[in-house]
């Protein structure tokens, strides 16, 4: 069954050059990246991405870690794979939540590790179900950011709408 998942290189992945190694890591998959894009996280979008960690003693921690503010680096790069079982696929490939506890092979067994403010930074987000795929994508990317149909959508004429294009 072809599924969407939402991966985010978190700001340690990007402050530690691994970008290229997940990318290739991903590539094992065989999956389709059907968008991407380099984000600056606002405090809305971090806490909204983690809600469902917000009375957990480290969810302030947490949302300074996937802004950027522990590694001094404000942006991270979300992603969209698309394929046959691409949540379980991207999800073995990523390891468990617990760098110490995951493979040592996994992206988090080789590249994460626990800090001493005990926030464990693991390079790397991935969806963990479908319901969720879905929450987290229509949160990072818009419609026509996508250059598949993943979910309905509709078009909308706005007024007054401002917004850049190129001078
Ligand atoms: P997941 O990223 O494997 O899906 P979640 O439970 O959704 O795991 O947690 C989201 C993120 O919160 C983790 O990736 C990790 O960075 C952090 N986290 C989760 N549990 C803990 C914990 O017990 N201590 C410290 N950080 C944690
Ligand atoms: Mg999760």
């Amino acid at each position: 069954m072809n599924q969407a998942v939402l991966i985010l290189i978190k700001p340690d992945g990007l402050k530690k050059s691994l970008t290229g190694n997940i990318l290739t890591r991903l590539s094992e998959t065989k999956l389709e990246i059907v968008a991407s894009r380099i984000v600056r996280v606002p405090q809305h979008l971090a806490e909204e991405h983690y809600k469902h960690l917000k009375d957990k003693p480290f969810f302030p921690e947490l949302i300074k870690y996937l802004r950027g503010e522990l590694h001094d680096r404000r942006k991270v790069m979300a992603l969209i794979y698309w394929g046959k079982d691409a949540i379980k696929k991207c999800r073995e490939l990523a390891g468990s939540t617990n760098p110490e506890e995951a493979e040592p092979t996994s992206i988090r067994g080789s590249y994460g590790r626990i800090t001493t403010s005990g926030v464990y930074e693991n390079v790397i987000h991935v969806s963990s179900n479908e319901e969720e795929a879905e929450r987290e994508i229509k949160l990072w990317f818009q419609p026509e950011e996508i250059i598949v149909d993943l979910y309905p959508a509709k078009e909308t004429a706005e007024k007054n709408c401002k917004r850049k294009v190129w001078a």
